[in-house]
């Protein structure tokens, strides 16, 4: 699905475990000015339920696992997410559900922008209609 992408991340590992490092302009696709973590999400509940008209993130669930579902207002895809070593990268104009969170699901989320609530667009059939205008 365009604007988005799964990306696989190195681990460095050795007797003490592993390390995955994440630096813009190699992993990462664009400048880093932001990041949250996600975490105690209890059975049942679900997240997101919006997309963003001009922000660029990368989630990795470096604990646990969860769903993705994603939709550019023509098709819906879901992507699993149960890697430190995946990275979901959703461009903007992606509706995002979050989904199926196990209970120790900690996803960091990198960012391109700083937090902007005006940046969201929370409603579906605005979504879908403003997706597909930009088609035509
Ligand atoms: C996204 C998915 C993957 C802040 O104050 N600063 C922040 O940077 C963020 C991200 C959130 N907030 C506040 C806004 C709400 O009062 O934290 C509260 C929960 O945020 P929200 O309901 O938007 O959380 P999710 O899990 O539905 O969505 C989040 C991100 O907001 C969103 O950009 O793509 O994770």
């Amino acid at each position: 699905m365009k604007n988005t992408q799964l990306l696989t991340f190195n681990a460095i590992g050795d007797e003490r475990g592993w390390l995955t490092a994440l630096q813009t302009g190699s992993e990462i696709p664009f400048d880093v000015k932001r990041v949250y973590f996600i975490y105690g999400t209890q059975p049942g509940i679900d997240r997101g339920f919006h997309a963003h008209a001009d922000l660029e993130q990368v989630a990795v669930c470096v604990a646990g696992s969860c769903h993705f579902v994603l939709d550019n207002g023509f098709e819906r895809k879901t992507v699993v997410l149960n890697s430190p070593q995946q990275g979901l990268y959703m461009g903007p104009m992606i509706w995002r559900e979050m989904t199926q969170f196990s209970t120790d699901c900690v996803l960091v989320v990198l960012a391109s922008k700083l937090y902007d609530p005006d940046d969201y667009i929370r409603d579906l059939t605005e979504f879908v209609a403003l997706a597909q205008g930009a088609q035509q």
